[in-house]
């Protein structure tokens, strides 16, 4: 039985490119053979090769270019960088820095793994450059060993409030590298106070060893900070981010953890959110508390990134005119250009909170001035649980090319966040990450294709969706072109199909409060009254025109006008923006109230049709992913068959408008 836990690393023997003579002889250069990167770069060739096709290649070294101290974006693309290129009997890297040559490594293995033909594959001189400068995961681990929103398993990072480092963290450090990660915050924005004390003597030591070890594959180690540290670890009365005496508690402080953990990139800040403390406490901006920590830090060549989820949430939602959608732009976008030059803040992918369908949050494309990361999720905490199947890259790939109009050219998310739009000093990309200690890391063997193509898909937001869906089932599943074809069948529409069955025309929520899987119509918990979606008997939908709260004004001309309209609406995200009565007409030609019918009818059919697909794999393909995967999808065909009851009779109750096919509604 295969080691499923190898995931894309799992490399067995494989057919073609036995007889390619350049294989044998690898020469790299512009890093020493003694760089920590390089070794476990040339350890990655000897083993994957000899694994693979029987042989371990010749290695040998070309001269190193000076080591490279990136204190910028450009700079972190420059040494990341790789060229490689083949000649009759040797196949030739050349790069910047350890990491470029781990990642040519990677590149080389992927190739073979995949079986593709490599003489062909290289026959041109291949050169790649990141598409971003920081590829990040952030984990939501807590110190006990729980995680916020984990779906497989415990932390693998934290038990009963100690770090923990074994084999499980070396191989973590090799997998997400393999995929080009190049920074981990390990533990949850919401730090609580047992989690402050890992900036305390306690946790020093094995913060240094765990940075040193995801160093040498070319990864900086982040860590999530407590705002209130003065407070919490401090025994000071303050957090105000102006106040002497709390500055020169963070100088001090800063000193120290940068000694201690040498390694350290910088800190991840969830402040005056769901809890969180801030500077608002004490009447000042993000900007006054994230520049206060960035200045300090920036000796070290420390990074702030800072949370721009920052809103109220304990709003009354029958309030017409308060809207959370718009608390991101409200709070940020005053301070455009204020915030210092290695801060940098991380916005979530649309204005509310990793819903199915959501529209692109307008920050990006707001912010001119400020350096800027995108964070989306593939925890699936809203998407399924790691129980449906809900392959997210189409989703990130719609995200990364919307089109903002922040400028004539170079105008999308993706130009915004790989730094091109505005160069920007810093900028990219991080997924809230969905492992665990799970054997097979994610959970669902098939939610590892979000783990696998985020990586992929931040390092080269050029490929497609199903290029990487196709890399990821050849590495981890099978190399029969059958299987793999029903495996992207199952993939590729997973998220539309999750969509259909779930929250319509993207009014968002409807989950269980808390746990936010299942259909609860009325039951996201912030909003106790059930009324956020604004349905009565007449309509649905939140008003966010120039009429109601005014959010579609957030965005740049022409997207303001487009969502303001209900005519031009794009359907998808209809009831995002506008209230309408049930009967409205979309521009798929079906009123409101019949796309809500026919979806949700049609997704619990495609769920049924998934999951006979995936049985029709049985015996061809291994059987641990087979059971594990099978198992999940009996969970799911409940689970969207829950969906489409429930959605369906809530609004045939509410509307009293029967199904013009005359299906059967309870
Ligand atoms: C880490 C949502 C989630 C919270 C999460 C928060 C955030 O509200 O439900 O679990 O907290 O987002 O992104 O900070």
């Amino acid at each position: 039985m295969k080691n499923y836990a190898d995931l894309w690393l799992g490399y067995s023997e494989k057919k073609n490119n036995r007889d390619c003579k350049a294989l044998r002889n690898i020469r790299l250069s512009g890093a020493p053979e003694s760089d920590k990167v390089v070794i476990n770069a040339v350890n990655e060739l000897k083993t994957g090769l000899k694994t693979m096709l029987g042989f371990e290649p010749e290695i040998t070294f070309g001269p190193s270019s000076a080591p490279v101290n990136a204190t910028n974006g450009k700079e972190i693309l420059d040494s990341e960088e790789y060229k490689i290129s083949l000649a009759d009997d040797a196949v030739s890297v050349e790069a910047k820095s350890g990491s470029g040559i781990l990642y040519a490594a990677f590149d080389i293995l992927r190739t073979i793994a995949c079986e593709k033909d490599f003489a062909k594959t290289y026959s041109e001189i291949r050169t790649v450059r990141p598409s971003n400068p920081l590829r990040m995961l952030n984990h939501w681990d807590n110190m006990d060993g729980s995680i916020e929103r984990g779906y497989s398993g415990e932390s693998f990072f934290y038990e009963n409030n100690e770090i923990v480092i074994n084999d499980r963290t070396r191989e973590y450090a090799r997998l997400i590298a393999s995929v080009g990660i190049n920074g981990v915050v390990i533990n949850n924005v919401n730090v609580k106070q047992a989690a402050s004390y890992m900036i305390t003597d306690r946790y020093f030591a094995k913060l240094a060893e765990l940075g040193e070890i995801f160093a040498g594959y070319g990864i900086r180690l982040f860590l999530s900070l407590n705002y209130a540290s003065t407070i919490e670890i401090g025994g000071m009365d303050s957090a105000d981010p102006l106040d002497e005496g709390v500055i020169s508690w963070w100088k001090d402080k800063m000193a120290e953890v940068f000694k201690k953990i040498p390694a350290l990139g910088g800190f991840l800040v969830k402040a005056d959110s769901e809890g969180r403390p801030g500077p608002f406490t004490y009447g000042r901006t993000q900007a006054d508390g994230a520049n206060m920590l960035a200045d300090i830090v920036k000796e070290y060549g420390g990074i702030i990134i800072w949370r721009c989820f920052v809103y109220n949430c304990r709003q009354d939602w029958r309030d017409r005119k308060t809207d959370r959608a718009r608390a991101g732009y409200d709070n940020f976008m005053p301070m455009d250009g204020d915030y210092h030059d290695n801060v940098i803040l991380q916005i979530k992918n649309g204005p509310m909170d990793f819903q199915i369908r959501e529209p692109v949050s307008p920050l990006l494309g707001g912010l001119r001035k400020t350096n800027q990361m995108l964070e989306v999720q593939i925890a699936q905490e809203y998407t399924g649980h790691q129980i449906d199947v809900c392959y997210l890259i189409p989703e990130f790939k719609e995200i990364l090319g919307f089109k903002t109009y922040c400028s004539e050219d170079n105008d999308t998310v993706e130009d915004i966040i790989s730094g091109r739009a505005f160069g920007s000093r810093y900028s990219g990309i991080a997924a809230v990450t969905n492992t665990g200690n799970d054997f097979n890391w994610t959970g669902n063997y098939l939610a590892g294709a979000n783990l696998f193509g985020f990586g992929r898909l931040a390092f080269d937001t050029g490929l497609s969706a199903e290029q990487i869906a196709e890399e990821f089932v050849r590495m981890t599943i099978s190399e029969d072109d059958r299987v793999v074809s029903v495996i992207l069948s199952i993939l590729l529409p997973s998220r539309e199909i999750y969509e259909r069955y779930t929250s319509p025309l993207g009014i968002g929520w409807m989950v269980n409060p808390g746990v936010h899987y299942g259909c609860s119509v009325d039951g996201y918990e912030y909003d106790r009254w059930g009324t956020y979606h604004r349905a009565d008997h007449l309509g649905i939908g939140v008003d966010r025109t120039d009429k109601g709260t005014g959010y579609a004004f957030q965005y740049n001309e022409p997207n303001a006008s487009i969502y303001n309209s209900p005519e031009k609406c794009p359907d998808e995200l209809v009831l995002f923006f506008h209230h309408l009565p049930y009967t409205h007409v979309l521009h798929s030609g079906k009123t409101v109230i019949q796309h809500i019918y026919d979806t949700h009818f049609e997704g619990y059919e495609e769920v049924l049709e998934m999951a006979g697909k995936w049985d029709s794999l049985k015996g061809e393909i291994d059987d641990g992913i087979f059971g594990n995967v099978k198992e999940r999808f009996g969970r799911q065909i409940d689970n969207a068959h829950e969906w489409c009851d429930q959605v369906n009779s809530y609004f045939f109750r509410k509307s009293g408008i029967a199904d013009e096919k005359g299906r059967q509604i309870w």
